[in-house]
């Protein structure tokens, strides 16, 4: 039998692939790339829960089956939750990477070892006919690192480190990253709930 299609309403590559090796074989993993009228969605929440739920409700009102988003981002402890739901345009250009670590690296310059604590936080939601139906949460905790290390993973991975390791997420790569992440954490519910469905 075919493995049944789990749609990500997404535009980031990124999470794409970390949910398709996270998912194995049990589900064709699609994503914007899939689906040319894949509609772009404003992103006008406060939190991650309700940026989650307005790209899911969008995408699964165009596209057949069951929706998966995430939306995710970095909390910093010393920075009263900043970047948070902002993580993506934190450095001033949406999506652009180099700039929101720069500015991480900048607003903790000044800040001790003791107080780097972070965590990242991913909020999925499943919606079908452009309705919600459920939502989960995954959280990884860890600490913001003095610079950036390693090459692997995307976005703030090279200037976080998970609790119980040294290196960031991108020196570990993604093996490492997808047994501890936030990503991996909620999806692990996701699986659990999609189990109960019928397809
Ligand atoms: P979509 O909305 O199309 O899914 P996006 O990248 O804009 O893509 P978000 O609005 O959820 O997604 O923003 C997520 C940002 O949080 C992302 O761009 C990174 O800056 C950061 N982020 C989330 N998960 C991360 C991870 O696993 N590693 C590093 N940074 C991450």
């Amino acid at each position: 039998m075919p493995a049944a299609p789990l749609i990500i309403a997404t535009r980031n590559s990124h999470k794409t692939s970390e949910i398709r090796q996270i998912v194995g074989a049990s589900f064709q993993v699609l994503d914007a790339n899939d689906f040319p009228d894949f509609p772009q969605v404003d992103e006008t929440g406060t939190t991650f829960l309700e940026n989650a739920t307005l790209k899911a409700e969008a995408i699964s009102s165009r596209i057949d089956g069951y929706v998966l988003s995430d939306d995710s981002g970095l909390e910093v402890d010393a920075l009263h939750g900043a970047p948070g739901v902002w993580s993506s345009s934190y450095g001033g250009e949406e999506g652009n990477h180099a700039s929101n670590n720069a500015r991480l690296l900048e607003e903790m310059k000044n800040v001790g070892a003791e107080n780097r604590s972070a965590r990242f936080v991913c909020t999925m939601v499943i919606a079908r006919d452009g309705k919600a139906l459920t939502n989960f949460r995954g959280t990884c905790e860890g600490r913001i690192l003095p610079t950036a290390a390693g090459c692997g993973g995307f976005g703030y991975d090279p200037l976080f480190a998970p609790q119980g390791h040294e290196l960031s997420f991108a020196e570990l790569g993604a093996d490492i990253k997808n047994q501890l992440s936030h990503r991996a954490r909620a999806l692990a519910q996701v699986l659990e709930w999609l189990k109960q469905q019928s397809f």
